[in-house]
């Protein structure tokens, strides 16, 4: 393997514990492969070149563990973490597995569910502060119905607020440098889900008492169950100051969440991710959140999450050729992408009004008939893409 396909700590790439210590359950199958101790998913993502993990508080701690066994884990946990060197950038709470959650968690109809989920996060919390986490994702998978009359989603969308600025005010209280990150998913576990894509996450973001403590954590897959452009729902989440996070993986199509390893699945839209990524400025993890298949056995669970890490890199250095190729120079200028980023009207409203080549004397059918020059610039990504460039 050539060495720049290697990853290394500086190149920030996470996996959750809940990745790699997938049993293969499905809702047709039960586990193909035994459980997974934290601590050797910890050694080995660390021999493999990671550089963090993360966690939902039950992939640590088992749901329900007494507090003296709780201890012991995290010892041992963080042992392991200063051992290997591997930091634990984000943390999450699961709010979904056991049946309390089936109605939801945040906005389930029951009071009590929603006040023991609240807990529930709080005390992870505390965990992840402690274990030096500055990133904590929220995913409300059960937060959603399969019919009409059974959930009030306006009221719903108070309680998600409610629940939202309960945790801005309790981490503002404590002093921790901690922000929240929404991961938006369309649909699965519930038939329906709230905050069902990126659009409706940052929407709801605005209306919070906190908004400058909470962001998206938008997964490759979740947008794509949705047959939305990723890269795009990316790109509007920069613009927005809000991308705080992130979850790769692969996809393909709309259908249920492949969780693929990164790479597989719609490549050439991972192509311009990777591109976007590394040229917007993003400078936090690269987390991936996948599956390895339920056909292998720990071989395929390892060398999934060493190609998670490969194709990434890969996908960098082919969009760096991409960019620093002339001929793509070239292309980009005949499509005007330099002109895009000319303001329409830095002059102001009233030289444009008083401008006549504006609109006067504006030679329509001239202006339509020029070429955009888009197919070409397609295929030299797509050469670059496919390395014969
Ligand atoms: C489900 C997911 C979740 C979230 C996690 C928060 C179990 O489709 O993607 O993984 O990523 O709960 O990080
Ligand atoms: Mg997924
Ligand atoms: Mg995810």
């Amino acid at each position: 393997m050539p060495e720049r396909f290697s990853p290394r700590p500086e190149d920030r790439f996470t996996f959750g514990l809940w990745t790699v210590g997938w049993q293969g359950r499905d809702p047709f199958g039960d586990a193909t492969r035994p459980a997974l101790d934290p601590v050797e998913s910890v050694e080995r993502l660390a021999a493999l070149g990671a550089y963090g993990v993360t966690f939902h508080d039950d992939d640590l701690i088992p749901f329900g563990a007494p507090e003296a066994e709780r201890d012991t884990i995290v010892k041992r946990f963080r042992a392991a973490l200063d051992r290997t060197g591997l930091a634990v950038p984000m943390a999450t709470t699961n709010l979904f597995t056991h049946p309390v959650f089936k109605d939801g968690a945040f906005t389930a109809n029951d009071r009590d569910v929603r006040r023991y989920a609240l807990r529930k996060t709080l005390r992870n919390i505390d965990l992840a502060v402690e274990l030096g986490a500055t990133t904590y994702v929220a995913w409300g998978g059960r937060e959603g119905a399969e019919s009409g009359a059974a959930k009030d989603v306006q009221v719903a969308l108070d309680r998600m607020k409610e629940a939202f600025d309960l945790l801005g005010e309790y981490v503002t209280e404590q002093g921790y440098d901690l922000r929240f990150a929404i991961e938006p998913k369309p649909n699965e576990p519930r038939g329906d889900i709230l905050l069902p894509t990126i659009g409706h996450a940052l929407a709801f973001i605005e209306r919070l008492e906190r908004p400058e403590l909470v962001g998206v954590n938008p997964e490759t897959g979740h947008e794509q169950m949705a047959g939305l452009n990723f890269p795009h729902g990316i790109a509007q989440a920069l613009w927005a100051g809000k991308l705080f996070h992130i979850d790769l993986n692969g996809q393909s199509g709309i259908k249920y969440d492949q969780d693929f390893r990164f790479g597989a699945g719609d490549l050439r839209q991972a192509f311009w991710l990777v591109d976007l990524l590394e040229t917007a400025g993003y400078t936090g993890p690269r987390h991936f959140d996948f599956k390895p298949v339920r056909t292998d056995g720990f071989d395929g669970v390892w060398e999934s999450a060493k190609n998670c890490m490969r194709n990434y890199l890969i996908l960098k250095e082919r969009a760096a050729a991409f960019r620093a190729d002339p001929e793509v120079q070239a292309a980009l200028t005949a499509s005007r992408l330099d002109e895009l980023a000319v303001p329409t009207a830095a002059d102001g409203l009233t030289a444009l009004l008083a401008d006549p080549t504006a609109y006067e004397t504006f030679d329509v059918d001239t202006v339509a008939a020029r070429s955009m020059a888009f197919e070409r610039l397609d295929q030299l990504a797509l050469d670059h893409l496919l390395g014969v460039r």
